[in-house]
C-alpha cells in the first residue's frame, strides 16, 4: 500500500489561508481510494478553519505530529511537554531585543510543540507578507533556529510557514508520524511506500525530518503544483 502524506500550509493552501474550494473538492475525491494523511504544525481548530470546516473528512496529524484526528475524532495525543525555563526565557529575551514591529502572541504552546514568532501570530496578512520579505532578506528566523539548536540540543527548531519557527523535543516533530501510523494500525509494516508532499523539505525546514523517512518526497511551491502532481499519480 502507498501512504500519501501532505503538509498543509504552503502545500495544500497558501500559508495560513483557506483552501481553494475546487482543490478541496478535488482532494476529497482524490483520497477516496487512497490512504491520505495531513501533517501540520498547526492546531486542529486552525486546520479546520483553513479546510472550511471539512477537517472531519480527513486524517490529520496536528501540532507537528503530536496529535491525530481521524475524521474529526481525536485518536492519539502526546502528553504536554514541560518546557525548559531557560529555553523560554532565552526566546523571550530574543523577541524583546528584536526591533521589528510586534503584534502579539509571540510564543504559542501546542502540546508537545511550540511556535515562536518575532512579529507575532496576531499580525494580519499584510504584516505577514511584510515580515516574510524582511526575514528572507535578514534571515532572522534562521539565526534564531541555529542559536536555539546549538544552545538547547534536546529540542529541534525548524522554519515553517511565513512568520514562525516550530519547536519540539527531539524526535517529537513530524518525523514521528510514520511510527505513529504503525501504532494506530494505519501502516502495516515498513515496506509500505510513503509519498510525501511538503514545501519545506530541505534541511532547516519543518518538513525535512519527515521527508527523509519518505520513499518519495515532492518539494512543492504551491497548492497548484501539489494538485498537478496528484492528478498524475
Ligand atoms: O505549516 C507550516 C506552518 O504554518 C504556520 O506557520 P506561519 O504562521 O509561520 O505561516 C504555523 O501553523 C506553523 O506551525 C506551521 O508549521
Amino acid at each position: 500500500m502507498t501512504i500519501y502524506i501532505a503538509d498543509i500550509d504552503g502545500t495544500l493552501t497558501p500559508p495560513r489561508q483557506p483552501i481553494d474550494k475546487s482543490f478541496l473538492a478535488f482532494l476529497e475525491k482524490w483520497q477516496e481510494d487512497k490512504c491520505f494523511i495531513l501533517a501540520t504544525g498547526s492546531k486542529y481548530d486552525m486546520i479546520d478553519a483553513q479546510l472550511l470546516g471539512r477537517a472531519n473528512q480527513f486524517k490529520v496529524f496536528c501540532c507537528s505530529g503530536n496529535s491525530f484526528y481521524c475524521k474529526g475524532n481525536l485518536e492519539f495525543s502526546n502528553p504536554d511537554v514541560e518546557w525548559d525555563a531557560n529555553l523560554i526565557s532565552f526566546v523571550q529575551s530574543e523577541i524583546d531585543k528584536s526591533t521589528y514591529p510586534k503584534f502579539g502572541n509571540h510564543i504559542e504552546y501546542r502540546q508537545s510543540a511550540m511556535n515562536i514568532s518575532y512579529v507575532g501570530r496576531n499580525c494580519d496578512q499584510k504584516e505577514r507578507n511584510k515580515y516574510f520579505k524582511f526575514d528572507k532578506k535578514n534571515g532572522q528566523r534562521e539565526k534564531l533556529a541555529n542559536e536555539l539548536n546549538t544552545r538547547f540540543p534536546k529540542y529541534q527548531v525548524s522554519i515553517g510557514g511565513q512568520i514562525s519557527l516550530d519547536v519540539t523535543p527531539v524526535g517529537l516533530g513530524k518525523e514521528q508520524i510514520p511510527k505513529e501510523l504503525k501504532n494506530l494500525g494505519i501502516r502495516c509494516d515498513e515496506s509500505e511506500t510513503i509519498v510525501f508532499f511538503g514545501d519545506r523539505i530541505v534541511e532547516g525546514g519543518n518538513d525535512y525530518e519527515l521527508a527523509k523517512l519518505a520513499n518519495v518526497a515532492f518539494n512543492v511551491e504551491s497548492y497548484e503544483e501539489t494538485m498537478y502532481i496528484m492528478e498524475r499519480i
